[in-house]
């Protein structure tokens, strides 16, 4: 198969054994390969019950596998930095999501891509606008950048 794209979000808010979530989130791109743009990385605070603030980041790989091989490749690394199974949202080492792919839309098996919670995540939304802004939603064609303005342009207040 041709190299295809990838874009992953990374989060963690708990310390590894290499030091903090953000520590956790620089030491993952050393294990990702094919690594081509990544975004800062951010403090965000928790969304749902899992607790402390989490560090996210976004970046874009290069990648000859398909989205099933590459889930497998991304649940081995956080095994790796000591992820167990657990509560879904708990605290945890290293979250690795598949956001988008070149490919378009992958229903399976294995990953759902694109992500579909990835249009209303602010921490996934804004360090994705970084790395690739105009990649577009294969669904409904809006771009990242849009997604984003769309999830934080004020609403109009009910009366
Ligand atoms: N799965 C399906 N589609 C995908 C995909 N595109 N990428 C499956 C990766 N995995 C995908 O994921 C659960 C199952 O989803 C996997 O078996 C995989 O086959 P998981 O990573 O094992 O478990 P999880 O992370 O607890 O569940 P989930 O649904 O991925 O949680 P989320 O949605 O990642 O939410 N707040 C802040 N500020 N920042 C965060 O990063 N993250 C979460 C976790 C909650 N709150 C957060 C953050
Ligand atoms: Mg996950």
């Amino acid at each position: 198969m041709a190299a295809t794209s990838y874009a992953i979000a990374l989060g963690s808010n708990r310390r590894s054994r290499h030091g903090d979530p953000a520590a956790t989130l620089r030491a993952a791109l050393t294990e990702l390969g094919g690594v081509r743009a990544v975004s800062r990385i951010r403090t965000t605070p928790a969304l749902g019950p899992a607790g402390r603030a989490f560090a996210n980041a976004a970046v874009i790989v290069e990648s000859e596998f398909a989205p099933d091989a590459l889930l497998t490749r991304l649940k081995s690394i956080e095994r790796g930095f000591g992820r167990r199974p657990g509560r879904r949202w708990g605290p945890r080492v290293l979250d690795l999501d598949i956001i988008l792919w070149s490919g378009g839309a992958w229903p399976g098996p294995g990953p759902i891509v694109p992500h579909p919670a990835f249009r209303g995540r602010d921490f996934v939304l804004r360090p994705l606008a970084e790395v690739a802004p105009d990649w577009r939603d294969p669904a409904g064609g809006a771009t990242v950048r849009q997604l984003l303005a769309r999830l934080t342009a004020p609403r109009p207040v009910r009366r």
